[in-house]
This record gives structure tokens, C-alpha cells and sequence, in this order.
């Protein structure tokens, strides 16, 4: 007998969803070729993609969307990975199951990138929702919304306005039962953030990055102040709000625990003004000091932060190695034109003093184009930040009418013109006119800038007075902001490591290249690539050795040496050398006895030790002196015993300054 077939159950409502898969995206943004800007590894990782995923869990968590539902949470960075679009699309199976795309974090100049993956995934059949500082922003001071977001919401896309602290769990559950409306606004409705879970960096999304020790949490909101160019102040507001202390010291602490992560950027823009600064240095000290918890940190302050009764001295105690500070400029009267009347130049020496007595080093934010910049202005100026500043590293902006912004607002209502595509509103293209500039002028001051600042003689100058303890901080910095500038040809905030383009991802009304032409443009960008790693790599080395620190045990040798030589007047020889390490090993231990063979590497490579640790200008010379005579066919006069053993130096000298930059110490010549 043939078994009566079950009724086949059909669901009839949208409740009959038990399971719902959240897919939080950071998108990109297009470079001006129309590529998906992606890299092998990243530098920075996206906070809101933490705090989204730590809200998301914290939903799973509680059960919020109804005991019996399936949560699952998933992450995606475009800016380090491939958006597996189809897969998401295939993941989305209703009414049982159902599938939510959140677009996260969209500033402006990934707003694009972000409308256009929201199509791909509106054509799926998902349901999409789009949040972060451009739509908020936009919304924000022009409530009847802009043209680009519109289009969205006609897509069926959800646009989301403001922060979902306290009503993330809604939206879910409008996503899960198929209810979502085409826009919800809390723009008025600021969640209070002392309760709300810390953002999550996930080991396997960090790792994604070049430090994967390396996480961010933002442990307040909003800003006191009045910005005309800034979108904060419109969207999080002027009143300050913030995690608790408690919160945040506990998340380091298990994250330290169970990730190994102790090296922290605290997004916040006024960490100064956070009202619980002291319980969390406190806490951070407490975790340094008490529970051997090595945790480091970088935060974004104002220019009167320094001013606050022992601010300065408890951040060093809490682990703070860099502040990022909004100098903008060391112009008053453009500084007036911003409605920034808290920056005060004359101070500023004072104020990056009183950071570098803490051990903390400077990070200024500098903006270029504002009313009273002119080409020669700009150059002045950029001189007077390194001459009379000295900060230690800067970041470089163009003057952007970010949507959100008083400035924007101001271009709209006079009907100015502005550059439509948003994916330049990056503060690294020009978006409007300038008076003072010619065209491409104010670009070529933007990159000028870059040059001069990050110039060998200014790197080596900012490392040579640098702390030991903050060495290899600025140091790594450097190599980053190198690579960025070098290699990139970009800015630092945006651009990461081993620049990625899949040959489809590109931008809608830009070709989709053939195989061929795809594979022999890549080759050609790698040869440049390789060529212009290989000069960074020589250049950071050349650095290193003339700025790095050196131990007292290697001062103590090279002063011996140098004793005996200028007793001799000549090169020091294998038996002097012995005695010189012999004396100074009576002071230092650590020097340790060498074995005969390792005195016989040690005395050929100390016949040339100072121009060794302090310089390669000697290799240099030789390997562009050797490529000359190649190139003029003198080959007789190039010698093979000379490359062969300048070959072995060099190696020998790379492989020593990766094993510095790998384990950030100092070798001291001794004990190599
Ligand atoms: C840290 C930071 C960065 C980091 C990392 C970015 C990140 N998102 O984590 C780095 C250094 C990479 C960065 C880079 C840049 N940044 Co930035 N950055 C910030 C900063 C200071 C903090 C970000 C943060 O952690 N906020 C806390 C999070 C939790 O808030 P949130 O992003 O708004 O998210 C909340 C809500 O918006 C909402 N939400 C967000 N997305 C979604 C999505 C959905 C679906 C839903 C429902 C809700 C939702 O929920 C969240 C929780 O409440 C902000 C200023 C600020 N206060 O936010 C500027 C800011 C976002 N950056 C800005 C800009 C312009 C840039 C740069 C272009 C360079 C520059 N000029 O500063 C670059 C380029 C970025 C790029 N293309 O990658 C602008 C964006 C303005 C705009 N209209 O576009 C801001 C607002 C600062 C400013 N200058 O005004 N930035
Ligand atoms: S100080 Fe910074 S965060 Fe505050 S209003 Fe000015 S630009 Fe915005």
C-alpha cells in the first residue's frame, strides 16, 4: 500500500519566519578608475561594523526577536574582502528564513559603492537597509532629502537615520516578519549609551588587518563645539554621551584574555570631553599596572585637552601613545572662518609641548582650502607645522562640504556649484571652487603637502627626538603613511596593504575589461608595485638606521671602537675589537662572551660598522654606480666578488631590520 502523502503545510504569514540571518556590510568606495578600493590587508578597522555586530549579538543573545528564533550574524568589510553578493542572495529563503542586508557606517564617499551593492541585492529579492553618516547627515539639515537617497527608497531599500542603540531590536523584528518601512529616523531620540554592549572586534575580521592585536571602541558621542565644516555635531549632537567606564575596561580586559588585542583607537572625536576620561585612564592603568595587561591606545582630542588637570599625565599612565588633534590650521583667520574660535594658535606650541613631556606623540588633522589658503600660504604654513610645531605626524584633508555639515547646507541654499559624484567627497578631491586656487592648483597644494611633511629629512628629525617608548609606534605610522603616498598614491585613512581589483568589481559605467587586457594591466601595476616596495623597504631601512635607538651596550662598544681608533688613527682589528667587547662587557653582561667564529663574522662585519648601523648611503652609492657602468657597457669594471659581497651586506641588513620591525626592539650591534 503506497503511503498517504503529508499535507504539504503552507505558511501564511510572515510570523512563520524562525530564523533570520543579519549580513552587516561596510562598503567601499570607487577610486577614479571605477575600482572597488580593496586591499590584502587593511589598517584600520571599522567601528561601526564592530558596534553593529556587538548590538546584533547582544539581540541573539537576549532573545529578542522571540524565544525559538534563529539568529545568525554575519560580517563583511568590502575594503578588505570580496562581497559574496550571490551567496547572501541564495541565503534568503522565505518565509521560513529570511535574510537582512544592513549597508553600515555609509559615509558619503561610499555612499555610491554602498546604492550600488543595495541594488544588487534589491534585485535578489532581499530586504536592504542603509545607514551612517551620509543619509543621517543629509536628513539631518535637509529634512526633504537629497535625490540620491530617494532613488534608494524608491529601490525598497530601508534608510535608517541616526544611532539604533535602543532600537536595533525593532528593525529586526520588522526585518524578520517582512514589515520594514522605507525609513525610520532617531535623529531626535539619542540612545544613552551607558548600558549598551562595547563594539565587538572579532579575531577573524581583525585579522584581516595588518596588526590584528589592533580594535577600536568608541567609548562617547557628540562634541561641544561648533565646526562649520563638521557633519558630528548634526548627527550625534553637542551634548556628550558615553559608555561606562566599567563597560569599557572590562571589554579590554577579555579581549586581552581571549584575543591577545591591546592596542586600541578610541573613536570617539572629543575623548577630552568624554565625563568619564579619569575612571577609564584609571581602569586602563589599573589593567597596566595590576594585571600586567600591556594595553596601548590612540584617541582624537581637541586643542584645549591639554589644558585639563592631569589629563595629559593619566592618558601616558592608561597606555596613550598618539593623540589625533583637529589643529585644521595655523591660520587665525581661517581658523575664525570655521567658527573654531577654541583653537588658539599661539597655544599650540604649549599644547604639543605638553603632550610630548607625557610621552604621547601629536597627530595633527590638517585641513587645506579654507577661505584665506592660497597655494604660497599653504606651503608656508606646512613649513611652520614642522619648523615651529614640530608635530610628529600629520593628516592631510581638503576643505569638503560634507553632507550633514553647516557648510554643505550653506552651498545648497546659495545654490553653489558642487561636484555631484559623492564618491569624491572623500577630502582628498576637489568638490567646489576655490577663489585663491587655479585649477589643479589646490590639488597640487593638497599633495605637496604630503611630500614635504612626510620627507626623509622630516621623518628622520621626528625620530630622532622621539621616546623610546614611542619609537616604533611613529615608526610603524611612517612605513603606513610611506606606503599610502608612495605606493597607493592615497590616503592613509582609506588605503591599506597590497591593493586588490577583481576584474568585475567595478563601478557601474566603467567597462568591464577582458581577461587579457585585465591580466597585462595587473602585471604592469606590479611591476611598478614591486619596484616602488622595494624602494619604501630601502628607504624605511635607511631610516631605521640612522634614527634607531640604540642600546647602552652598543654606544659603550661603538665608543671603545672608536677609542682605539683614534689612538691608532685606523681601522680597528679582530683582537682589538675583542678587547673592546671584553671592557664593555664588564659594564654590560649582556654583551656575553662571542665565540671565535662569531668574532670572526663580528670583526668582518664590524670593519665597517659605523657607516653599517648608522647608513646604507655607502650600498646605495655602490648599487647606482654599479647600474651605471651596466648601462654604459663598462662591464669589465664592474666587479663580481663587490656585488657578491654588498649583495650579502644588504640582505644581512634587511633581514636585521625586518627582525627589528617584527619584534619592535632594538638589536644592538653587540649582539648580533
Ligand atoms: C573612526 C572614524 C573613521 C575610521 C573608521 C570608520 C568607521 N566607521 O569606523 C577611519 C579612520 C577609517 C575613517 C576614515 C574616514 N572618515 Co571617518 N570617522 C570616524 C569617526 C570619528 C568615528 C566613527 C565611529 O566609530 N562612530 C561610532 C559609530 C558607532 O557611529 P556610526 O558610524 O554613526 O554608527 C551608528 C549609527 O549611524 C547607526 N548606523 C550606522 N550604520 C548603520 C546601518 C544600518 C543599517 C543601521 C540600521 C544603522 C546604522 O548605528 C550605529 C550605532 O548607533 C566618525 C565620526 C563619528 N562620530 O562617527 C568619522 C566620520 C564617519 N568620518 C568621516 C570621513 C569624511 C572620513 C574620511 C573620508 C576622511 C576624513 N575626512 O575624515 C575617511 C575615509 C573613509 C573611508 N572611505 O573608508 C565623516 C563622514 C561624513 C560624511 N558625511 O561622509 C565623519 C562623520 C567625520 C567627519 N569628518 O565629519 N573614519
Ligand atoms: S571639534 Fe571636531 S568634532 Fe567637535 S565640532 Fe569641531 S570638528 Fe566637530
Amino acid at each position: 500500500m503506497k503511503p498517504t502523502p503529508l499535507p504539504i503545510h503552507t505558511p501564511t504569514g510572515a510570523e512563520s519566519a524562525r530564523s533570520l540571518r543579519i549580513v552587516l556590510i561596510r562598503p567601499s568606495k570607487y577610486d577614479d578608475e571605477g575600482w572597488v578600493i580593496r586591499h590584502f590587508r587593511g589598517v584600520l578597522p571599522s567601528n561601526t561594523l564592530a558596534c553593529l555586530h556587538a548590538l546584533s549579538e547582544d539581540v541573539k543573545q537576549r532573545q529578542s526577536l522571540g524565544a525559538g528564533v534563529r539568529v545568525r550574524v554575519q560580517t563583511y568589510d568590502d575594503s578588505v574582502q570580496k562581497i559574496p553578493v550571490g551567496r547572501i542572495i541564495r541565503s534568503h529563503r522565505p518565509p521560513y528564513s529570511r535574510t537582512v542586508v544592513a549597508l553600515v557606517g555609509v559615509q558619503s564617499n561610499q555612499f555610491p559603492r554602498a546604492a550600488d551593492l543595495a541594488r544588487r541585492f534589491r534585485r535578489g529579492g532581499l530586504p536592504v537597509l542603509v545607514g551612517g553618516f551620509h543619509v543621517s547627515g543629509t536628513m539631518a539639515l535637509l529634512p526633504e532629502g537629497s535625490p540620491e537617497i530617494h532613488e534608494l527608497m524608491d529601490l525598497g531599500v530601508t534608510v535608517v537615520l541616526g544611532e539604533v542603540e535602543e532600537s536595533w531590536g525593532s528593525l529586526l523584528q520588522d526585518a524578520l516578519h517582512g514589515r520594514l518601512r522605507p525609513l525610520y529616523s532617531f535623529l531626535d531620540a539619542k540612545p544613552d549609551l551607558r548600558n549598551q554592549p562595547v563594539p565587538m572586534a572579532h579575531p577573524r575580521y581583525l585579522r584581516r588587518f595588518v596588526a590584528a592585536n589592533f580594535a577600536t571602541i568608541d567609548c562617547g558621542r557628540g562634541c561641544p563645539y561648533r565646526c562649520s565644516f563638521c557633519t558630528i555635531i548634526n548627527v550625534q549632537g553637542r551634548e556628550m554621551r558615553f559608555r561606562s567606564a566599567e563597560l569599557v575596561v572590562r571589554a579590554v580586559r577579555e579581549n586581552y584574555r581571549r584575543h591577545k588585542i591591546d592596542y586600541y583607537f578610541f573613536t570617539d572625536d572629543n575623548f577630552a570631553r568624554n565625563r568619564c576620561w579619569r575612571e577609564i585612564f584609571e581602569g586602563l592603568a589599573r589593567l597596566r599596572e595590576e594585571e600586567r595587561i600591556p594595553v596601548r591606545f590612540m584617541m582624537q582630542v581637541d586643542t584645549q585637552a591639554y589644558r585639563i588637570p592631569d589629563f595629559a599625565r593619566l592618558a601616558a599612565r592608561a597606555g596613550c601613545t598618539q593623540v589625533f588633534i583637529g589643529l585644521e590650521s595655523i591660520n587665525p583667520n581661517n581658523l575664525k572662518s570655521a567658527g573654531k574660535g577654541q583653537n588658539r594658535v599661539q597655544d599650540y606650541r604649549t599644547m604639543i609641548d605638553v603632550w610630548r613631556q607625557a610621552k604621547i606623540a601629536t597627530h595633527a588633522a590638517y585641513i587645506i582650502g579654507f577661505p584665506h589658503d592660497t597655494p604660497d600660504s599653504v606651503a608656508e604654513d606646512i613649513e611652520r607645522l614642522k619648523r615651529d610645531l614640530r608635530v610628529e605626524q600629520a593628516s592631510f584633508f581638503m576643505l569638503t562640504p560634507l553632507p550633514g555639515s553647516r557648510d554643505h547646507l550653506q552651498l545648497v541654499r546659495e545654490g553653489r556649484p558642487m561636484d555631484p559624484d559623492l564618491n569624491n567627497y572623500d577630502a582628498f578631491h576637489q568638490t567646489t571652487e576655490h577663489p585663491n586656487f587655479r585649477p589643479g592648483e589646490w590639488t597640487g597644494s593638497y599633495r605637496k603637502a604630503w611630500d614635504s611633511f612626510y620627507s626623509f629629512e622630516y621623518m628622520r628629525e621626528v625620530l630622532l627626538q622621539a621616546s623610546p617608548e614611542n619609537y616604533w609606534n611613529v615608526f610603524r605610522n611612517f612605513f603606513w603613511y610611506r606606503n599610502s603616498v608612495l605606493i597607493e598614491d592615497g590616503h592613509p585613512m582609506v588605503h591599506g596593504f597590497f591593493r586588490l581589483k577583481p576584474r568585475r568589481d567595478r563601478r557601474p559605467g566603467f567597462a568591464v575589461e577582458s581577461r587579457w587586457k585585465h591580466l597585462s594591466r595587473r602585471l604592469a601595476e606590479w611591476r611598478r608595485l614591486a619596484r616602488a616596495w622595494l624602494s619604501l623597504i630601502l628607504e624605511m631601512e635607511e631610516l631605521w638606521l640612522q634614527t634607531r635607538k640604540r642600546s647602552e651596550a652598543e654606544l659603550r662598544l661603538l665608543a671603545e671602537m672608536k677609542r682605539i681608533r683614534e689612538a691608532g688613527g685606523r681601522r680597528v682589528r679582530a683582537a682589538e675589537l675583542q678587547i673592546a667587547h671584553m671592557r664593555a662587557r664588564v659594564q654590560f653582561p649582556e654583551l656575553g662572551v662571542p665565540s671565535r667564529a662569531a668574532l670572526a663574522l663580528r670583526d668582518l662585519n664590524l670593519r665597517l660598522t659605523e657607516r653599517l648601523t648608522y647608513s646604507r648611503i655607502d650600498l646605495r652609492h655602490f648599487w647606482s654606480q654599479t647600474r651605471r657602468r651596466w648601462k654604459r657597457h663598462q662591464i669589465l669594471r664592474i666587479r663580481p666578488h663587490r656585488i657578491a659581497w654588498n649583495l650579502i651586506r644588504d640582505f644581512e641588513l634587511m633581514l636585521i631590520f625586518a627582525l627589528a620591525l617584527a619584534r619592535e626592539r632594538v638589536p644592538a650591534a653587540a649582539e648580533r
